[in-house]
């Protein structure tokens, strides 16, 4: 009996460990509806090792960069397009329109 409960400890620490890791930061999606002319750039905190979806929609079409993760995409236009990728990078990177040059946003990882 007693080597049994062990047995079921054993795998229950096992199967956290596994769902768990690295550690258990929750996903963040921040949305973003672009004008023309451009908004300020707007500041978004992302906690370090979270899952960001930006879901960017522009009213002509466009082109993002995310600067440090070096991810880029088209963005046709009034179509919300996703961007996703885990922010394990720490500190500020602009988020631009490589049309306009705009700086929409500014991610602090932290
Ligand atoms: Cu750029």
């Amino acid at each position: 009996m007693k080597k049994m409960l062990v047995c079921v400890v054993l795998s229950l620490s096992l199967f956290l460990t596994s769902c768990g890791a690295p550690k258990d930061v929750p996903p963040q999606t921040f949305e973003l509806s672009v004008t023309s002319p451009a908004a300020p750039t707007q500041k978004v905190e992302v906690a370090l090792g979270a899952e960001l979806t930006l879901r960017i929609t522009t009213p002509v079409d466009d082109a993002v960069h995310v600067h440090g993760y070096e991810i880029e995409k088209d963005l046709p236009a009034g179509q919300p397009t996703d961007i996703v990728f885990v922010a394990n990078m720490a500190g500020s990177y602009e988020v631009e329109s490589h049309i306009t040059d705009a700086v929409w946003l500014t991610l602090v990882v932290s």
